[in-house]
């Protein structure tokens, strides 16, 4: 489609709403901006443009009107894909994008495109840094955090992009064709928004389905429900292991990540190569390697880049050491399968700070993984409640509930001794308390700061 001088609605004044309006602006498309939020005002969303002329902002209500007009709607992941202004556009016969087609319909050059339930910033942050040690122009994007929009307009045919995918932006591609795609694991995650199992993999699995018969996707072999859904797919599949050797694709042997293609077996790295920890951190790394090669990075390239990389912001993230008892952030541990892992990297008693936004998903499987580890559970948020109904079942009871962050920091600071650690890792999203999971972890850190003062 050509953009210019179409009449364009973007949906949502955050990041991606905002961004995406940039573009459509050097594009010369016309422009209006719809938020749902009418507490806003219209001169603070225009003043995040770079170029405000005869951009229209509209809050709260979108007329049926406005919806007559529209070419395209460019919509943003925060805002589910059957709200009922969203069904009304769809039914006027309007074409519904995401940030991510729109980039890549205007964008030019090579893209990595990486998606899973976790692990998807870690490996995505990773492949950049390999990436950008080999090719010039390399830009990371996508919900890691720079929309993906922000950077299309300037690429070439040159440039690299390596964007990280949720599956609230996967519901909005149409043509969107990643060289090479890579899907990390798939375990429930937002149901409220996907409803079912099924539906929340598929919209994952459309990660692939544009490219080409011969165009790689990067899987997991230790994930189920990825082995499953294998079969159906038309790329060619490279997968990783950390559990088995396989015959070909990429897995862990003692220490070494090899990559074996053929009969052609390549060491790559070893986990001592690197400070990132965990087994989940291995396979991030596994599909990094893979990713990287398929994209023609050379092995030698690929091991200094993963020895001089550090662990992302918010995911496991040590803070500091208060008399003996280490704070760590996990704020990006917003489903309970992040979590689990955050709980299974600690090696010190625990007190555990969790709960938050509902996303309708089980505790089960999470409560489960807390005894023996967890000495005390710390609650606050929508979820608290329902968190203390799962671990009471499989018979734990050290809870406190708290009202704020604040206290339940206060409360760790308080009940810990020595030898213990303190991690925030709330197995849910941020958004009943806070407007992102960054703000939370910043949050946590700052008043882990106060306890010292
Ligand atoms: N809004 C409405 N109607 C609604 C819901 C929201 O008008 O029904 C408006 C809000 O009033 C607000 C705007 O939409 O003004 C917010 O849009 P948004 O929620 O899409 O958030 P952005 O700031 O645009 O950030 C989005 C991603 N957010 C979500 O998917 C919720 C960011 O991912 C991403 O980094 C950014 O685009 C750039 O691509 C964050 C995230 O939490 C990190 N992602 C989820 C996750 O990782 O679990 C999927």
């Amino acid at each position: 489609m050509e953009l210019k001088d179409k009449n364009v609605l973007v949906a949502g004044s955050g990041k991606s709403g905002i961004s995406a309006a940039n573009l459509l602006k050097k594009v010369e498309a016309n422009v209006t901006i719809y938020d749902g939020n009418e507490s806003l005002e219209k001169e603070f969303v225009l003043s995040k443009l770079n170029d405000k002329s005869n951009v229209e902002v509209i809050l709260g209500e979108l007329p049926a009107k406005v919806i007559q007009n529209t070419d395209l709607m460019i919509l943003s992941p925060g805002i589910a894909i059957d709200a009922p202004f969203v069904n009304a556009v769809r039914n006027a016969g309007v074409p519904i994008w995401g940030e991510i087609e729109l980039a890549y319909v205007v964008g030019k050059g090579k893209i990595a495109a990486i998606t899973g339930t976790n692990g998807k910033t870690t490996t995505t942050a990773l492949v950049g840094e390999i990436l950008a040690a080999y090719y010039e122009d390399v830009k990371v994007v996508g919900n890691i955090g720079t929309p993906y929009t922000q950077t299309a307009f300037n690429s070439t045919d040159d440039t690299v992009t390596v964007a990280e995918i949720s599956s609230f932006q996967l519901e909005t591609i149409h043509t969107f064709q990643p060289n090479v795609s890579a899907v990390l694991n798939i375990t429930p995650d937002h149901l409220n928004r996907h409803y079912t199992m099924e539906c929340y993999t598929d919209v994952k699995m459309d990660i692939t389905k544009n490219q080409p018969k011969n165009a790689p996707v990067i899987l997991n072999y230790e994930d189920d429900i990825l082995r499953e859904y294998a079969p159906k797919l038309h790329n060619k599949i490279i997968w990783f292991s950390s559990k088995r050797k396989l015959e070909e694709g990429i897995y862990l042997d003692g220490k070494n990540i090899i990559y074996a293609v053929g009969s052609d077996k390549q060491i790559v790295t070893t986990i001592e190569d690197t400070t990132l920890v965990g087994i989940h951190n291995t396979e991030n790394i596994m599909a990094a390697i893979g990713i990287a090669m398929n994209m023609g990075v050379p092995a030698e390239t690929i091991k200094e880049a993963i020895r001089n990389f550090k662990a992302v912001e918010h995911r496991i993230e040590y803070v500091d050491t208060i008399e003996d008892v280490i704070y760590y952030n996990d704020s990006k541990g917003t489903n309970t399968d992040a979590s689990v892992k955050a709980i299974q990297a600690m090696s010190r008693p625990t007190i555990l700070i969790a709960g938050g936004y509902d996303k309708k998903v089980s505790f089960d499987d999470w409560a489960k993984e807390l005894e023996g580890k967890i000495k005390c559970l710390v609650l606050l948020g929508e979820t608290a409640g329902q968190i203390a109904d799962a671990v009471r079942k499989y018979g734990y009871d050290n809870i406190i509930f708290t009202h704020s962050l604040e206290e339940a920091v206060q409360v760790c600071y308080d009940k810990a001794v020595s030898g213990d650690a303190v991690l925030l890792s709330p197995a849910c999203a941020s958004w009943d308390m806070f407007d992102c999971y960054e703000q939370r972890g910043d949050m946590f850190k700052e008043f882990v700061k106060k306890l010292k003062k």
